[in-house]
């Protein structure tokens, strides 16, 4: 039994199954774990998730910002972008069990010696606190009161964690670190208008990863959301969305030997320009 995790899949459902091709994977015994992001921008959102919900237990997806963005924008509480390529789903004849099910899945995922969370972590949260306060998110979204944390769920503020923080400021800033944050500074103040790579970063702010002594930094970190960043692996953080919507590369991490294979996606770059 192996246990695989895959990077941003973003629609992209021939290029996954390709990917699994690869990895020889074994419906019947081995586990798929997906950094987020399972659906919009790519193609292929529907099959995607049908696919993914299809495994059952095999597989465990974290939320990702897009994910969000489903459900909010299905809720009617955003509107759609116009890169989003999400219209199969809303218009699917599953689409209440399917969004159903999406909203059903967890923030951050610990075991075999990982974490898993879609984009970070803040600089104060230990491993045990940032499972506690992604369980806040999960209830929220869980309760029969979600539509009014989703009407509540879009903003850039607060954009630091207090221990004191209540209410739906205290669900936003947790749901913007762990689905959209790149950078913060080393107090925890987050950014989230840079999107490029490791140049050029804006004064004062590092990648969330890089926070010195950082109250997470005894766990191994996979994370995806972060496709200027590349693949990085090292000791403590597996940054794995290699971009394959872009027409780059679909990655995923056997947890067992820690190595990385990838799907060459370059067939989507002709059509990266309009995602
Ligand atoms: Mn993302």
């Amino acid at each position: 039994m192996a246990t695989y995790v895959i990077g941003d899949v973003q629609g992209c459902y021939d290029q996954l199954r390709r990917l699994l091709d690869q990895l020889g994977f074994d419906a019947a015994h081995d586990r798929l774990w997906f950094v987020g992001d399972l659906v919009n921008r790519g193609r292929q959102s529907l099959a995607t998730l049908r696919f993914v919900k299809g495994l059952g237990e095999r597989a465990i997806p974290v939320l990702g910002n897009h994910d969000l963005h489903l459900l909010v924008v299905a809720e009617g509480f955003a509107k759609k972008h116009r890169t989003d390529t999400l219209d199969e789903i809303l218009a699917a004849p599953d689409r209440d069990e399917l969004l159903a099910w999406l909203r059903h899945r967890n923030m951050i995922h610990a075991g075999n010696g990982y974490v898993m969370v879609h984009a970070g972590l803040l600089p104060r949260w230990s491993v045990a606190q940032a499972t506690a306060l992604g369980g806040e998110v999960e209830r929220a979204l869980r309760s029969d009161n979600y539509r009014e944390f989703m009407r509540h769920m879009y903003g850039n503020e607060p954009a630091r964690w207090r221990d004191g923080l209540t209410g739906f400021d205290r669900l936003r800033v947790i749901t913007n670190a762990m689905t959209r944050m790149r950078l913060c500074t080393a107090d925890g103040l987050m950014e989230f208008a840079h999107t490029t790579g490791l140049q050029n970063l804006p004064a004062g702010f590092m990648p969330w990863y890089d926070v010195p002594r950082r109250a997470s930094r005894d766990a191994i970190i996979v994370f995806g959301h972060w496709a200027a960043l590349g693949i990085i692996d090292r000791p403590d953080v597996v940054a794995l969305d290699s971009g394959c919507v872009w027409g780059r590369a679909l990655s995923a991490l056997r947890l067992e030997d820690r190595r990385i294979v990838q799907c060459d996606c370059r067939e989507l770059a002709d059509t990266a320009q309009w995602h």
